[in-house]
């Protein structure tokens, strides 16, 4: 295979930038009054990472409404306007961008927002209600928020129950028709637990535009079935483009046209559980850089491994070759993923274990490769 690590590193690099594109950003804009638990929500929901970073640009030319872009997300706030306050001029410059950005592609729009009161202020003002009704009219999805809610043995505070009740009652243009009631962080000296983050989460999906679900799936960080789910879509799909590519003789010895599509698949993968590029290279080099072979990427050693790959006349990969070979790479990557996410072979912050990643990936490679054995060797 030509090249090297450079050569690897290169075209991961296209992929990486092509897929991530691909993906889009999901934009939400939040609302709430200063204190009332915005920045805590939106660490729990999307990471710490996001809420750290600073001031953001303008949503349009000039707007007073920012966004801060953080790998698929953007978060826009409304700087220097207060909620409450300010309610006329947010509202004008949201209906102004909100015409300026439907002319611009749906990751540059806005999608959803989410406003946020404190579940135990007891009292929903007149001009909340109106805001929100305002919201809905200029084209936004609004999920209503009660922050802080405190629950004992499985019951919501009473009160926040109240409040619940009494914007219910309003029948505003929510998502789901109702507030979703939450504790986004836990609180060791009360011993109240965080709580209603996924139903927050799954209410927002809801409202999401479909071509946004992919964006808001990298992004959120507390339901990891969903980003698996996901994963398993791109291994499946990569598996199947394998397999028509194959129909093509790929020359055994660099297994070139199916590079660029398990690159893709394995960038793509990287992005759902935000790995950045650079940890992402340095994780694939690893996975598939052969022992032997000085240092070199090489995906022909491993495609060596795979049942039927050796005995194939006239050097050429067949359909089911080339399919097995892709999702069993495809699921040793997103093995190799999970566990670096979740610090489990040089976490986050701290140094990459090359070996150790050689490891599990190859562990899971060839575990994957029996399962599939005798599948569709026949192509
Ligand atoms: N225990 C707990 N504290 C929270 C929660 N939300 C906010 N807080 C606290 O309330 C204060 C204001 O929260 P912050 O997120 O900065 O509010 P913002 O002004 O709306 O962004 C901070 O001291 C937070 O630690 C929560 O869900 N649980
Ligand atoms: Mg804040």
């Amino acid at each position: 295979m030509a090249g090297g690590t450079d050569w690897f590193r290169e075209s991961f690099r296209q992929e990486y930038d092509r897929q991530s594109a691909a993906i889009g950003r999901f934009n939400l804009a939040v609302f709430g009054k200063t204190g009332v638990g915005k920045s805590t929500l939106i660490n729990a929901v999307f990471g710490e990472e996001v809420a750290k970073t600073g001031i953001g640009e303008p949503v349009t030319r000039g707007s007073r409404l920012y966004v801060d872009k953080v790998g698929h997300l953007g978060i826009v706030d409304t700087q220097g306007l207060e909620v409450g306050k300010d309610n006329k001029e947010i509202l004008s410059e949201l209906s102004k961008a909100m015409k300026e950005m439907r002319k611009l592609p749906l990751s540059d729009q806005l999608h959803v927002a989410w406003y946020c009161v404190r579940g135990m202020d007891r009292r929903f003002e007149e001009s909340e209600a109106d805001f929100i009704r305002r919201l809905d009219e200029i084209g936004l999805q609004v999920v209503l928020v009660l922050t802080q809610v405190p629950v004992r043995d499985g019951q919501y505070h009473p009160d926040a129950l109240a409040l619940a009740t009494i914007i219910a009652d309003q029948r505003l243009p929510l998502a789901g028709g109702r507030p979703f009631l939450i504790n986004a962080a836990a609180d060791p000296f009360s011993g109240q637990p965080a709580h209603g983050l996924k139903d927050l989460l799954d209410a927002t999906f809801q409202v999401a535009p479909d071509g946004v679900e992919e964006a808001l799936t990298a992004a959120q960080q507390i339901d990891t079935a969903r980003k698996a789910r996901q994963a398993q879509g791109y291994i499946a799909a990569a598996a199947t483009t394998a397999a028509g590519a194959a129909f093509i003789p790929i020359p055994f010895s660099d297994a070139a046209t199916l590079v660029p599509i398990q690159l893709g698949m394995m960038a793509k993968i990287a992005q759902l559980y935000s790995i950045k590029f650079d940890r992402a290279a340095l994780m694939a080099i690893a996975s598939t850089t052969a022992a032997t072979s000085a240092g070199r990427a090489t995906f022909a050693g491993l495609l060596k491994m795979v049942p039927g790959a050796g005995s194939v006349a006239g050097g050429v990969v067949g359909a089911g070759v080339a399919s097995t070979f892709t999702y069993a790479m495809g699921q040793a990557w997103l093995t190799v993923c999970q566990r670096v996410v979740r610090g489990k072979l040089g976490g986050v912050g701290r140094a990459l274990d090359n070996e150790v990643i050689r490891e599990a990936f190859v562990d899971e490679f060839k575990s994957r490769l029996k399962i599939r054995r005798g599948d569709k060797q026949s192509a």
